[in-house]
């Protein structure tokens, strides 16, 4: 395992107020352009990043500890990555795949085939979203089986666009006047151990889903069933042990094509390649994004070769899908979380993170839960002493530890779950120096209620 380098100072550093002259200037000219509906977490505006820090336009220096929603694991400028950048943009920077196609875009397809859940024989189809990587999946899965319904879970998150708002589960601000939406979604109830019966299983959670699903919907009209393996936006719910290996075997009884999200938490977020690998799931597609190119907008479906070689020629593909720019630093981000470890990497902060976050909750009692897994760990905020969400907590946190230069996201269905997201290559120093700041403001604000 090599050592990480790093471009920029891993160390916080405040200059001017927040947001500073620079950033408010040019938050005032992107009022008179940009669309309201367009909305940052953070009220100032990016300079330079690398490794654990993003440094603003005034020079302040601020630690990332969501990555761009886990997009940069990486690092937001890894050398590997800018190198294949600007080796592959001397020569093209795009033909289109589905004109003229080009090496790296199998490359990308044949290492996906290696790094995804089991052996079997695969096949891979490139695109730009999250979003678009889910859409793709149901039309395999839709064409495979012949059949229309899709099973979705409560507090799930898939995308933006029609038919992942559909199968998305909150209302605000994803979906509210947004629909009609696309039919034949179903959500069915999912494992969320903080909030379901004492001593409930993770059987007895898919045993209440299936029931659901078979009661609702009919086995045999089930095309296929979507799942993100740790739950993202709806809050970092780590279903109990048992119940996706039980779901994923009903589907295969039933011939549903099982679907798994690791849009999130691909590509050593988790600790492990991916989220599945955890419990041996094997799912029949996977959809990936985010963490794949390191920055660079591209995303993937990986399943079955029976399944995704029984869509005609010309039914998937796009413009811009496959990249030959994203391709390349795709290849190049794979090296790094080889080289670097970074599964490993991610194992360690979790720990990191989780024991400093059982401390702080042994001296409040505005946190309901810790939870997560690896480098993906969140703290569920409550009214003191209950179970009840605490957005109102959430979101003065977050804002406090900006203010001291410490980016973290919030998350979660209620909106009150801090989630952290850490660049895999962060500096322990300043990972600690983060959670010290999170911790600070939970424990100040939390107590003042
Ligand atoms: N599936 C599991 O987490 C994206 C959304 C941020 P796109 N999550 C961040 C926002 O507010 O838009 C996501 C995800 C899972 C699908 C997606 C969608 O990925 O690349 O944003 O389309």
């Amino acid at each position: 395992m090599s050592e990480i380098t790093y471009r920029l100072p891993q160390k916080r550093s405040l200059v001017t107020e927040l947001p500073g002259p620079r950033s408010r200037a040019l938050a005032q000219r992107r009022a008179g352009c940009v669309a309201a509906g367009v909305k940052s977490a953070v009220p100032v505006y990016a300079a330079d990043a690398d490794g654990g820090f993003v440094v603003d336009l005034d020079g302040n220096s601020l630690l990332d500890l969501g990555a761009g929603i886990a997009v940069t694991s990486v690092g937001a400028s890894d050398p590997r990555v800018r190198a294949a950048v600007a080796a592959q943009v001397e020569h093209f920077t795009h033909t289109c795949f589905m004109v003229t196609p080009y090496e790296n875009y199998i490359e990308v397809a044949e290492a996906l085939a290696d790094l995804t859940p089991g052996d079997h024989e695969k096949r891979s189809v490139l695109f730009n979203s999250g979003a678009e990587a889910v859409e793709n999946a149901v039309k395999v899965a839709r064409l495979a089986t012949g059949r229309d319904a899709v099973v979705a879970f409560d507090n799930a998150y898939h995308g933006r666009t029609n038919l992942t708002m559909a199968l998305t589960a909150k209302n605000m601000p994803y979906k509210a006047h947004f629909g009609p939406f696309a039919p034949e979604v179903y959500r069915m109830p999912m494992s969320y151990p903080y909030r379901d019966p004492d001593g409930f299983t993770g059987e007895q959670a898919a045993a209440r889903a299936i029931a659901a699903i078979e009661a609702q919907i009919g086995a045999d009209q089930v095309a296929a069933i979507i799942i993100e393996p740790i739950q993202g936006e709806g809050g970092f719910i780590v279903p109990a042990t048992g119940f996706l290996p039980t779901l994923r075997e009903w589907a295969r009884t039933n011939d549903v094509v099982f679907i798994a999200d690791e849009v999130q938490t691909g590509f050593a977020r988790t600790g492990s390649w991916f989220a599945c690998d955890d419990e041996g799931i094997v799912p029949d597609i996977i959809t990936m994004a985010k963490g794949i190119a390191g920055g660079m907008p591209l995303s993937a479906i990986t399943g079955r070769a029976d399944l995704l070689d029984r869509v005609h020629p010309g039914g998937l593909g796009g413009t811009y899908g496959g990249n030959p720019v994203a391709c390349a630093a795709a290849l190049a981000a794979f090296d790094t979380m080889r080289e670097l470890d970074l599964p490993a990497r991610a194992r360690n902060i979790g720990t990191i993170i989780e024991s400093r976050l059982r401390q702080l909750a042994e001296r409040t009692d505005v946190v309901g839960d810790i939870r997560g897994r690896g480098a993906m760990m969140a703290v569920e905020l409550v009214k003191p002493g209950t179970t009840r969400p605490n957005p109102e907590l959430t979101g003065a946190v977050a804002a406090r530890a900006l203010e001291q230069g410490v980016i973290v996201l919030t998350c979660g269905t209620a909106g009150n779950v801090i989630r952290l997201l850490p660049p895999l290559v962060i500096d322990d120093a300043a990972l600690a120096d983060g959670l010290d700041v999170l911790c600070d403001a939970i424990l100040t604000l939390g107590s003042a209620r």
